[in-house]
This record gives C-alpha cells, structure tokens and sequence, in this order.
C-alpha cells in the first residue's frame, strides 16, 4: 500500500466499515489524559455503539468510569491495565465495565487496547462488572464446526445486552453461510486474514484490521493461509430490535 497516492483499504460505506491502520487519526480525549486514541467505529458513522484503539504515550492515571448510562469494554492488546477495583489485566485480558461501574483505570507507558462504549440497555439488574482472560475461556464449535470455535467472553444470561467474543477459524474455515442479521458488529482481525463479504463487496483483510458491520448488513468470512484466524468481535444481543438504546 503506498499511501503517497492516496490509496487505502479502507472504505466506509452506508451499511458496513472497513478500518486499516494506514488510515488510523490519533487524537487527544482530555477525558483520556495520557492517550492517544483512534475511533475507528462511532455513531456518526451510523453504529450505535463506539469502537477505539487506545494507546498510551506516557501511561494512564486514574481515569474517571464512562458518562452515566454508558458501558465499557476494554481487551488489552499489549502492556497492563489496573481498575481502582482491585483487577490487573494483561495481553487478551479484558473487563466488562457495568453503567453504574464505578471503577478508574491506570495503566503504564507502552500500553494499547482496544474500547467499546454504549448506551446499556437495561433488563432486570445491572449485571456486575466481569474480568477475565481469553487463555482461560472455554470454546465452543460454531453450530458444530470444530474448525470455527467460539470464545464467549460474558455470560450469556438476559442482564447482559450484548456479547463480546473470539471467533478463532483454522485455515481455509468459513461462516456457514452469509449471515444477515439486525444486529451489529464491531470487529478487530487479531490474527490470520482471509476474505471478508461485507454487502456486495468481498475485501481482503488481515491482522489490525477493523470491521464495522451495520444492521442486516450481509456477512461472511473465510479464512486464508497456513496460520488459524482469530478476531475479536461485539454483538448487541438479548435484547428485541425495537429496546430502545
Ligand atoms: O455472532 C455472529 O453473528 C458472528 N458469527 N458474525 C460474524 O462473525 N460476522
Ligand atoms: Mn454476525
């Protein structure tokens, strides 16, 4: 990709965002004091929810829980980060952050994760926050295809409003079919690439490439090479098109 011509991969559409990080804009939060963040998904995109990569220049000191109403989920990529509530993350640790979670985040020099936002949409209780590690989450075959396994990082019961997971494919593995759904998708390719039908477009894709997949957007993904796949993917789930978020 030579960007001095103006090329990119990535291609931002009506229904659907490819993401490459050629084309990533750093910028300053002062809510973030000490990060460089890059918002690649956000609802002026269309989205309902927010995906950014966070990096840290001089590290992270006790930044303040979301605005009132907001759920966070933060998935390290390198580095650590601390919650005021007691929890250390590492590389592929990630923490679920409730609206009314009042923990503050700290993390050193050298640290990059990635952070979704969005408005949670309540049933019953809040669920309380949950941390934990991709290595110690159990998988899953996708409707029984053991080269497709699912890593579901939150619990599936109805408190939760959507779900964050590890689709890990071994080469040459694909979705089943293309899925059309109403629900969206924020996406980050961890590992591997392959071919992603995103609409009426098919778009190579690889490692550190983001997705945006909007409502009823039609979707598929085969992976290509000699190395498995893995992405990190969220889904608004267990909630009914017209709950309001
Ligand atoms: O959970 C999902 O909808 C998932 N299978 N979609 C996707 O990988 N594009
Ligand atoms: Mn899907």
């Amino acid at each position: 990709m030579i960007p001095q011509f103006g090329q990119t991969r990535s291609d931002i559409r009506r229904n659907h965002a490819l993401l490459t990080p050629e084309s990533h804009e750093w910028i300053t939060d002062p809510d973030w004091p000490g990060a460089e963040i890059a918002y690649l998904i956000s609802p002026d995109m269309g989205a309902k929810f927010a995906m950014g990569l966070v990096r840290t220049a001089s590290g992270l000191n006790d930044i303040a829980p979301a605005p009132d109403g907001i759920a966070r989920f933060i998935f390290v990529l390198h580095g650590e980060v601390r919650f005021s509530s007691g929890q250390t993350l590492w590389s592929e640790g990630f923490a679920f952050l409730p609206p009314d979670s009042s923990a503050r985040l700290t993390a050193p020099a050298d640290t990059r994760f990635v952070l979704f936002e969005w408005r949670f949409t309540q049933r019953g209780d809040v669920p309380a926050p949950v941390f934990g590690h991709v290595a110690d989450v159990e998988g899953t075959p996708l409707r029984g295809d053991d080269w497709l396994m699912v890593q579901k990082m939150l619990p599936t019961d109805a408190g939760f409003d959507g779900e964050f997971n590890i689709m890990n494919f071994q080469p040459g593995a694909s979705l089943a079919y293309v899925e059309t759904h109403f629900m969206e998708h924020g996406l980050l390719l961890l590992d591997g690439g392959g071919v992603y039908r995103l609409d009426d477009q098919w778009y190579p894709v690889t490692e550190g490439d983001a997705i945006w997949m909007g409502p009823h957007v039609p979707q598929w993904f085969g992976a290509l090479g000699r190395v498995p796949s893995r992405y990190l993917i969220f889904k608004n789930y267990n909630r009914s098109p017209l709950a309001t978020r």
